[in-house]
């Protein structure tokens, strides 16, 4: 088939053959052609053969044919040429990850994991469409596993369910998979053997592919997520792949708050935020502050200018990606998280006694006869028990929280921040794999939110 035939072409050399099925289509390639700006969509073609039987094109290279993306606190998967082939390689293997590193304030989470190259989540892979790829798959973990492709139109034999399209990948055996990708956005790859156990122990990375035509106007930043969540007990080492209700982890790229790094921004740079979610159980509505988020695509491809819609939130459904895209007009440090507030809490318990509004002073006088510095926590509210310096078990960080530059931020989980400013001066490289905030926002004269005067309040509200 021929790569070179687009919808547009396609709808009108052939629109009399299309017939209704292909109504959608069609409108789309109209809307394409007046709102102009997104790039070909070959997957759409589907009307003849998978995209996966057109020929491949030679490698695109990062520069020339696509600005790279960044996996902040995470890494994007090397590959060599070969004979026109984009080789990778991916080793499956026990992993030692950090989920908070220690800093001043805080004690590091860590537990034994399962994922690819050292590292937790594995490694983005970042491809051209039209590429030819092929996928070194090596298993030293202590049971066999298969790798999927989520999303990608692949041939069958390529989809990686182990069982029932390939043999699973024994220990110590490596697979090779090969496939052209005819398709571009945000797609994901895991363990598709003992999902449970695998994916649960972190078995998942992102898969991009940028459009092979240059984008009319591509991100000045383009930032990968991978949202996932983990049951590990305080003061253990293994995440329980067993939990199918209580996650006290919540990942942003398999970091926590406040181990996430921020993005960042120049003011009036066009951000994108593409983030994928493999938890077990949960869909997650990720919420930005201080601007509005255009939802430009999902894990089915890029959605036309005119069907295009503005979020706050924008949930994440479990096995999806979601890409959106804004400009970063709004100087600030400005939060991005999981809106459910649970997700934004470390190791939480959910059996804990309702203590709020207790008088404690009693209780705690009683308690300390037999436990010598017992306090009662949670009867004000919850946000005392980071900066308290309540003390937790080794390995397990507080519930919430790290100190700001006004006071300390009550969130843990998936938590981070986006720092957008007119100059980023010296702060943290957006690589991410430090642990530093940077420098923090000063807000300008007028614009700070502040203790009430007296004058202020019987001004405005009578007497006081
Ligand atoms: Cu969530």
């Amino acid at each position: 088939m021929n790569p070179n035939l687009t919808r547009r072409n396609f709808v009108s050399g052939s629109a009399l053959l299309a017939g209704a099925a292909a109504l959608p289509g069609i409108l789309r390639g109209q809307n394409a052609a007046s709102d102009a700006p997104v790039a070909k969509e070959y997957h759409f073609d589907e009307a003849d053969q998978p995209v996966w039987t057109r020929a491949p094109l030679t490698p695109g290279e990062p520069g020339r044919d696509y600005r790279p993306t960044v996996t902040l606190n995470g890494s994007t998967l090397p590959y060599r040429v070969v004979g026109g082939v984009k080789v990778f390689h991916l080793t499956c293997e026990e992993v030692d990850h950090v989920f908070v590193p220690r800093t001043p304030d805080n004690g590091e989470l860590r537990a034994l994991c399962w994922g690819f190259n050292g590292q937790v989540h594995g490694p983005t892979i970042e491809c051209v469409e039209g590429d030819r790829v092929r996928i070194y798959v090596t298993n030293k973990l202590p049971e066999a596993t298969s790798l999927h492709w989520h999303g990608l139109i692949v041939p069958n034999g390529m989809d990686g369910v182990g069982g029932l399209s390939q043999k699973a990948i024994q220990p110590g055996e490596t697979f090779k998979y090969e496939f052209t990708v005819w398709q571009h956005g945000t797609f994901m790859y895991h363990s598709h053997h003992d999902e449970m156990t695998q994916m649960a122990l972190g078995m998942l990375g992102m898969f991009i592919i940028h459009p092979r035509e240059r984008e009319q106007a591509p991100p000045d930043r383009d930032y990968v997520y991978l949202l996932s969540e983990w049951k590990i007990v305080p003061g253990t080492r293994r995440p329980d792949p067993s939990e199918m209700v209580e996650f006290n982890v919540l990942t942003l790229n398999a970091r926590a708050f406040p181990g996430t790094a921020p993005m960042l921004a120049r003011l009036g740079e066009k951000v994108r935020i593409r983030v994928g979610n493999l938890s077990a159980m949960d869909h997650h509505p990720m919420h930005i502050h201080g601007h509005a988020m255009r939802v430009v695509a999902t894990d089915g491809g890029p959605i036309q200018p005119s069907a295009q819609w503005f979020e706050n939130s924008v949930i994440v459904p479990v096995g999806t990606t979601r890409t959106v895209e804004f400009i970063a007009n709004n100087p600030g440090d400005w939060a991005f998280h999981c809106h459910m507030s649970h997700h934004v809490m470390n190791q939480m318990g959910h059996g804990l006694p309702n203590l709020t509004g207790i008088e404690t002073g009693k209780l705690n006088r009683k308690a300390r006869t037999f436990l010598p510095g017992y306090m009662t926590m949670g009867q004000d509210g919850m946000a005392d028990m980071g900066d308290m310096g309540m003390p937790v078990p080794p390995n397990s960080v507080p519930m919430v929280g790290a100190p700001g530059p006004y006071d300390y931020i009550t969130m843990g989980g998936m938590f981070t921040n986006i720092k957008v400013r007119a100059d980023l001066g010296d702060l943290s490289p957006a690589t991410g794999q430090d642990f530093a905030y940077g420098g923090w926002y000063e807000n300008p004269p007028g614009t700070q939110a502040m203790l009430a005067s007296a004058e202020d309040i019987r001004r405005d509200l009578g007497a006081s």
